[in-house]
C-alpha cells in the first residue's frame, strides 16, 4: 500500500488549501457572509471554537481597550525613538513589543496563573499577597505607575461593568478586587491594573461560558495565552504611533543629558 512519509510540521487551525481558505473548519465566505468580527476569528484561530457572542464581544473589547495608552509607555516611546532613528515600521514595531513583559503589558498570564490558583485553593487575599511577598514576587495584575484608588482606571472599571452585566459568573474577578482591596491598604497605586483585570476576566470567561473543559482551561493558562491580547491590541497603537512620527518627520531622538544623572 501506499506509505505517508512523516510530515514536518502538524498544524490545526488552518487550512489554505481549497476553493477558499478555512479558520478551524469555517470557510471563509462564511466568516464574511456571516459579518463574524475580530472576536471571532481570534477564537478560531486561537482557541479553535466559536464562541458565544457576549465573549467575542469581550475580546474585542480587550482589544479595543489596550490598543494605545499614549506616547508616554514604554511601548510607545521605544516605538517613537526607532521611527525616528529612521527604521521601518516593522522594525519601529516590534521595538515597541518588546517591552511587553512582566512589568509592563505582559502580566496578564500571570495575573491568571496566581489569581487562579490562590482562589481554587482558597486562599484569603490576606494569604495570597503575604504569600508573594515572602516569595519576593509581586503580586501579577497589580499596581500601576500613574492610576491609583483616586485616579481609577477607566478601562478596568468598563470591563468589570461588561461582565457583571454579561458574564454567568464573575467569581474570579471578584476575589481580584478583594486581592486589590487588601493591596490598597498597603499603598495607594496598588490598584487592580487592565492586566489583572482581563486576566481575571478571562479565567470568568473560561470557566462560565461552558466552551471550554477543566483540562483546556488548565492547559490554556499554562501555556500562556492571554498576554497574545495585550500583544495584538498594543500592535494597532505601536503602528500608529510608527505612522506618527513619520507623518510628523520627527528627527532623531537624542535624551537630554539634563535628565541623566551622570555619577561614579
Ligand atoms: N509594589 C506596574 O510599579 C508596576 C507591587 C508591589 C506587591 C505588586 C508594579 C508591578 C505587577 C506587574 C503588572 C502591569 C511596575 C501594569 C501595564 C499597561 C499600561 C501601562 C501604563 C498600559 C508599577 C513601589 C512599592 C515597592 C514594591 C511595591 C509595586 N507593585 N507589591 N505587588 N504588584 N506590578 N504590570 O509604580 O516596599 O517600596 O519595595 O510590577 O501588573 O503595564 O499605562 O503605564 O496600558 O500601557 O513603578 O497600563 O506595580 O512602583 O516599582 O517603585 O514599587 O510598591 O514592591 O515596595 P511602580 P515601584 P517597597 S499595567
Amino acid at each position: 500500500g501506499k506509505v505517508r512519509a512523516p510530515t514536518h510540521i502538524i498544524s490545526t487551525i488552518s487550512d489554505d488549501r481549497g476553493e477558499e481558505p478555512c479558520y478551524a473548519g469555517v470557510p471563509m465566505s462564511t466568516i464574511v457572509e456571516q459579518g463574524y468580527g475580530v472576536g471571532d476569528v481570534l477564537s478560531l484561530l486561537w482557541f479553535k471554537r466559536s464562541l458565544p457572542r457576549y465573549c467575542t464581544q469581550f475580546i474585542e473589547i480587550c482589544i479595543m481597550l489596550c490598543a494605545d495608552h499614549g506616547p508616554c509607555v514604554s511601548g510607545a516611546h521605544n516605538t517613537i525613538v526607532t521611527a525616528r532613528a529612521g527604521k521601518d515600521l516593522v522594525s519601529s514595531l516590534v521595538s515597541g513589543l518588546l517591552t511587553i513583559g512582566p512589568r509592563f503589558g505582559g502580566a496578564i498570564d500571570d495575573a491568571a496563573r496566581y489569581f487562579k490558583d490562590a482562589y481554587d485553593r482558597g486562599l484569603t487575599p490576606y494569604e495570597f499577597v503575604e504569600g508573594m511577598k515572602k516569595k519576593g514576587i509581586r503580586v501579577p495584575g497589580i499596581g500601576h505607575r500613574i492610576k491609583s484608588r483616586d485616579n481609577r482606571d477607566k478601562r478596568v472599571e468598563l470591563l468589570q461593568q461588561y461582565a457583571h452585566t454579561h458574564f454567568p459568573s464573575v467569581k474570579y474577578m471578584e476575589y481580584a478586587v478583594k486581592v486589590e482591596t487588601y493591596t490598597l491598604s498597603k499603598a495607594n497605586n496598588l490598584v487592580l491594573n487592565v492586566d489583572g483585570a482581563i486576566g481575571s476576566l478571562f479565567l470568568d470567561l473560561l470557566a462560565g461560558s461552558g466552551m471550554f473543559s477543566k483540562q483546556e482551561i488548565d492547559e490554556i493558562v499554562e501555556i500562556g495565552y492571554l498576554n497574545g491580547l495585550f500583544v495584538l491590541a498594543r500592535s494597532i497603537g505601536l503602528i500608529g504611533h510608527t505612522f506618527d512620527q513619520k507623518r510628523l518627520k520627527q528627527p532623531l531622538y537624542r535624551h537630554p543629558w539634563e535628565d541623566v544623572l551622570y555619577t561614579k
